[in-house]
C-alpha cells in the first residue's frame, strides 16, 4: 500500500541524492599562502568566476613551510616556498610537475625571471613565480630622526647592525624578521663575507657575535607582526620585506595618525627573493588547482594583487595594468644600478641547515 511509511522513505532518498549531487558538485582547493600576500577580493572574485571555494590559510616562515612538506602529506593542493627552500624541497621530492598544457597564461609570465628562478627549478618544470621582494629596512622616519638625528643613516645596514644604532634605537622598538637564513645572509654580505659562506664558523663565529651584541636591543623576531607595529608606531625599525613595509607605510596613512614610514633598500646590496607556487605530490585538487594557478596569471588578476600588497609580481603582461604607485616604485621594482648589488640566497648543505638553527636559538635566547 501507498502509506505515509513508503512516502518518507522515498523522500529521505530523494534527500539523500540530492545533497549527495550538491557536495559532489562543491568544489574546494586549498591554498598555503604567506601572510597578507594576496588581494582582498582575489579569492572571492575566483570563486565567483569558478564557483571553486578556496580554503586559505597562512604562514610566515619557510621553515614552518618546510616542516609540514617534509612531514609529509600538507593537505594543500598548492603553496609558495621561497626559491631557494624550494630548490632542497624539490631535492625531496614533495612537489610534482607542472601540466604547462593547462596553463595558457603561462605566457604573460617574464620570461627573464623565468630564466632567473630556473636556477633554483630547472627548466621551471615544477614551480610558477608569484612575487619578488627584497629584503631591507622599514623605518619610521620622525623617530629615527629624532634619535639618531638627521644624519642617520637609513641608507645603510649600519642603521640596524651597528651595535651603537641599534642601541639608541632600542627606545622606539626594533624588530627584525625571524628569517635565519635571511638575516644571516645579510649579515655577512655587511661584514664583507660571502653571503651564501658554507663555513660554519661564518655562522657561528663573527656572525653570531654581532647578532648577540645587537641582541638587547631587538625587541622581537617576528616575521609579520612588524607591520602593524610600524604602522601603529609601536616599532620604528625594522629588518624586513619590501612589500610588507609599504603596506605598512599605507596603512599608516590610512588612519591618518602622522606615523610617516619608509623602505630602504642600503647602499650596501640587499637580499633579492622569489616566491613561488608549487604543488605538493599528495595535492588532489588538481584541476581547481590548475584553474587557479591560470587565474593569477591573468594579466589584471595579478596587477590587482600587486596593486594591494606592493610586491613586484612576475607578469610582465601585468605591468601596464598597475597602478603608478607600484609600477614606478624603485623599492618594489629597483634601479638596474641598485639590482647589480642585489644578491640571493642558495641551496645551502643539509648540515650547515643545522648549524644556523642552532645558532638562531641562540641568538633568540640572547645567550
Ligand atoms: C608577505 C611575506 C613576503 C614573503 N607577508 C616573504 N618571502
Amino acid at each position: 500500500m501507498f502509506n505515509i511509511k513508503w512516502l518518507s522513505t522515498i523522500t529521505t532518498v530523494l534527500l539523500i541524492t540530492t545533497f549527495v549531487s550538491i557536495s559532489a558538485k562543491e568544489k574546494k582547493l586549498y591554498i598555503y599562502n604567506w601572510s597578507d600576500y594576496i588581494a582582498p577580493n582575489t579569492l572571492t572574485n575566483f570563486q565567483k568566476e569558478t564557483g571553486i571555494k578556496v580554503v586559505y590559510d597562512v604562514f610566515d616562515s619557510n621553515e614552518v613551510l618546510d616542516g609540514k612538506l617534509m612531514a609529509g602529506n600538507t593537505g594543500f593542493d598548492l603553496v609558495v616556498p621561497s626559491d631557494s627552500f624550494l630548490e632542497r624541497q624539490l631535492i625531496a621530492k614533495v612537489f610534482q610537475p607542472l601540466d604547462k598544457n593547462k596553463l595558457p597564461n603561462y605566457k604573460n609570465l617574464d620570461p627573464q625571471l623565468l630564466k632567473l628562478v630556473a636556477n633554483y627549478d630547472t627548466d621551471n618544470q615544477f614551480s610558477i613565480p608569484y612575487m619578488w621582494m627584497t629584503t631591507g629596512i622599514g623605518y619610521n622616519i620622525d623617530k629615527v630622526k629624532k634619535v639618531l638625528g638627521n644624519n642617520a643613516p637609513v641608507d645603510s645596514w649600519d642603521l640596524v647592525l651597528k651595535p651603537e644604532n641599534l642601541a639608541k634605537l632600542q627606545s622606539c622598538g626594533v624588530s627584525f624578521l625571524d628569517a635565519p637564513s635571511e638575516v644571516f645572509a645579510t649579515i655577512l654580505h655587511y661584514l664583507g663575507k660571502d653571503a651564501n659562506s658554507s663555513l660554519a664558523s661564518d655562522y657561528t663565529g663573527t656572525a653570531t657575535e654581532l647578532l648577540l651584541k645587537l641582541r638587547p636591543n631587538i625587541r622581537y623576531f617576528h616575521s609579520s607582526q612588524y607591520i602593524n607595529d610600524l604602522a601603529n608606531g609601536d616599532i620604528c625599525v625594522t629588518i624586513g620585506w619590501s612589500g610588507d613595509v609599504i603596506q605598512a607605510a599605507n596603512r599608516a596613512k590610512e588612519a591618518k595618525n602622522s606615523i610617516n614610514l619608509a623602505y630602504s633598500i642600503p647602499k650596501e646590496g640587499a637580499l633579492v627573493t622569489f616566491d613561488l607556487f608549487a604543488i605538493p605530490t599528495k595535492a588532489k585538487n588538481l584541476q581547481e588547482t590548475y584553474q587557479f594557478l591560470n587565474y593569477l596569471m591573468r594579466p589584471d588578476v595579478i596587477a590587482n594583487v600587486s596593486n594591494h600588497i606592493y610586491y613586484a609580481n612576475a607578469s610582465q603582461a601585468a605591468i601596464p595594468l598597475m597602478s603608478e604607485v607600484v609600477r614606478n616604485n624603485p623599492e618594489i621594482y629597483p634601479s638596474a644600478n641598485i639590482r647589480a648589488k642585489m644578491f640571493i640566497l642558495k641551496l645551502h648543505p643539509p648540515k650547515l641547515d643545522r648549524v644556523i638553527t642552532r645558532a638562531w636559538t641562540k641568538i633568540k635566547s640572547g645567550k
